[in-house]
C-alpha cells in the first residue's frame, strides 16, 4: 500500500497552480473559498435529518431559526463565500434564473463560477447522498462586469470543475486539467485531505445507471443498448442496474467502480426531444471530471464539452462513464438499434 501523502486540498491546488507559471493565485484563492462553502453546506446537510425530525414544530428549528430549504441555504452559502473575494466577474446558478452580478461594493476578477448548489436535493429527506457541482470559466468579454456571454462557453473552455458529495463522508473531487483528484473531509480538522489522487475510471464497468421508468420515452438506439447490456452475452455477464436518482452520487460510484450513466432525452415527440439534465452546471463539469479520469461524455453523437451553449439553463441528453461502455453505446445510438456488425 503506497504511503498516503498528508495533503490538504489547498496544498494540492497550490501545487497545481505551480504548474501554471502564469497563474496569479486568484484561481487558488477562488477554489479555497469554494472549499469553505462546501464545509459549511456539509455541516448543514449532515444535520438535515435531525432538523427534519426536530423541525416537526413547524417551519422553525429548535434554535428558533427559520428552517431554510437546504438548496436555498446552499445557494446563499456559496454566494456569500464567493461574492467578495475579487476573483469572479459573475456567477450563474441552477437556483437563479439570470446571471448573478458581483455586488458593486466588491472587487471583480477574471473568472466565472457556474454551479448547482445542491443537486438531487429532493433526496435530502430520505437521507440519500446529494452534491454541489461547480464549473469555473475565464471571463472572455471586455470590461469588469461579467455577463451571459461569459457564462455561455463550451465545456472545453473550463479552467476547473468539480463536485462535493455529501454522503457517508463528504468528498470533493476536482480537476484543473491535470487529472481528477478526490479529497475527503476530516470534519475534526475541518480539512479536505487527499484520499484519491489521479483517479482512473475503469475502461469498462459492470454497472449501468438509468431511470428505467423512462424507457418508454427513449430513442430506439438507447432502448436496444439497455436491453443488450443488461442481458448476458457470450463474452460477458449482463451489467447490474444501479440508480440512485442523484447524479453526483451515481457518477461518483461509477467513477471509482466503472460503468455508464445515461439520461437520454424524452423522444416521444421526435421533432422536439426533451432532455432533463443541465449543460452548464451538471453535464459540463461532470464531463470534465470523467474525461480527466479517462472516461467519455456524449449526447449520443456529440462530445458534451464541445456543445456551444445558447441558454443559461439549457438541457442536454447525457451518456457518461467508462470509455468502452460509452463508445459501445454510441454505436447503438447511431445505428438506431443493435449494430449489424456487433
Ligand atoms: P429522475 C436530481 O433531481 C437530478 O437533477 C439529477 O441529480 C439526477 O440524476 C436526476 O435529476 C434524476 O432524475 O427523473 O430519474 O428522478
Amino acid at each position: 500500500m503506497p504511503e498516503s501523502k498528508l495533503v490538504t486540498v489547498q496544498r494540492h491546488i497550490m501545487d497545481q497552480q505551480a504548474m501554471h507559471p502564469e497563474a496569479t493565485g486568484a484561481f487558488t484563492r477562488l477554489l479555497w473559498d469554494l472549499t469553505l462553502a462546501a464545509k459549511i453546506i456539509s455541516r448543514e446537510v449532515n444535520k438535515a435529518g435531525l432538523v427534519d425530525i426536530l423541525g416537526t414544530t413547524g417551519s422553525s428549528n429548535v434554535q428558533g431559526e427559520e428552517v431554510q430549504k437546504l438548496d436555498c441555504y446552499a445557494q446563499d452559502t456559496i454566494f456569500k463565500a464567493m461574492d467578495h473575494g475579487g476573483h469572479l466577474c459573475c456567477m450563474a446558478s441552477e437556483e437563479v434564473s439570470d446571471v448573478i452580478e458581483i455586488p458593486a461594493r466588491f472587487p471583480k476578477g477574471r473568472y466565472v463560477l457556474v454551479f448547482d448548489p445542491l443537486d438531487g436535493s429532493s433526496n435530502i429527506d430520505v437521507n440519500v447522498s446529494v452534491g454541489t457541482i461547480f464549473s469555473i470559466l475565464r471571463k472572455i468579454t471586455p470590461g469588469e462586469d461579467g455577463n451571459l456571454e461569459d457564462c455561455l462557453q463550451r465545456g472545453v473552455r473550463q479552467v476547473a470543475a468539480g463536485y462535493v458529495i455529501y454522503g457517508s463522508s463528504t468528498m470533493m473531487v476536482y480537476t484543473a486539467g491535470q487529472g481528477a483528484h478526490g479529497f475527503t473531509l476530516d470534519s475534526s480538522l475541518g480539512e479536505f485531505l487527499l484520499s484519491h489522487e489521479n483517479i482512473q475510471m475503469p475502461e469498462q464497468g459492470k454497472i449501468y445507471s438509468v431511470n428505467e421508468g423512462n424507457a418508454h420515452t427513449w430513442d430506439t438506439g438507447t432502448k436496444a443498448y439497455v436491453d443488450f447490456v443488461k442481458s448476458p452475452q457470450t463474452d460477458r455477464k449482463g451489467k447490474s442496474h444501479r440508480y440512485i436518482g442523484s447524479m453526483v452520487a451515481d457518477l461518483h460510484r461509477n467513477l471509482f467502480k466503472g460503468g455508464i450513466f445515461l439520461y437520454p432525452a424524452d423522444c416521444r415527440n421526435a421533432d422536439k426531444p426533451k432532455p432533463k439534465l443541465r449543460l452548464l452546471y451538471e453535464a459540463n463539469p461532470m464531463a470534465y471530471i470523467v474525461e480527466q479520469a479517462g472516461g467519455l461524455a456524449i449526447t449520443g453523437t456529440e462530445r458534451i464539452m464541445e456543445i456551444r451553449p445558447t441558454e443559461l439553463h439549457q438541457r442536454v441528453p447525457i451518456v457518461i462513464g467508462s470509455k468502452d461502455d460509452v463508445t459501445e453505446y454510441e454505436r447503438f445510438y447511431r445505428a438506431r438499434g443493435l449494430p449489424t456488425d456487433l
